[in-house]
């Protein structure tokens, strides 16, 4: 049995995670009956990999979802190094070390019109 609902009440999430969580919060997601879409993404501040989740849900899944996604995905900091203008665009050059902070997961929660399976 799994967890897609109702088309009047059916969620698109989107959730951008780290690479290392990616594999336990798929296991996770499988194991609860979600129906995940895995896809590689890219960072665009960092450029480093990050895992993006497609998962379509009934609104009544949300909760447990959201729990499943806290759980499985912790914050990290990272300091980065400076970049010189020459190796990046002008946009993301910065001079000096930044500690950024990412995670657990960045997600969105999107309403499905329409959710057809031919
Ligand atoms: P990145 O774009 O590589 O960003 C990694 C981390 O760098 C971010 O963590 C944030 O702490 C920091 N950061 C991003 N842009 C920044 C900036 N202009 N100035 C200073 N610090 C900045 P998170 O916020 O946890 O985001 C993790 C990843 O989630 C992002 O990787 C991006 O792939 C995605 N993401 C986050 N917010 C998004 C949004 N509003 N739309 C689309 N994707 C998003």
């Amino acid at each position: 049995m799994t967890k897609e609902g109702n088309i009047d009440k059916m969620k698109m999430v989107i959730a951008i995670v780290h690479d290392h969580d990616a594999q336990n919060l798929l296991e996770a997601l499988n194991r609860d009956g979600f129906q995940v879409t895995k896809l590689a993404s890219t960072g665009g501040f960092l450029r480093e990999g990050n895992t993006t989740f497609l998962i379509g849900t009934d609104e009544d899944n949300l909760q447990e979802l959201k729990e499943i996604i806290k759980e499985n995905c912790r914050t990290r900091k990272k300091t980065i190094a400076p970049m010189s203008p020459v190796a990046n665009t002008m946009e993301s050059y910065y001079t000096f070390p930044m500690e950024v902070q990412i995670g657990g997961a960045t997600v969105f929660v999107i309403n499905v019109q329409e959710f057809v399976k031919m």
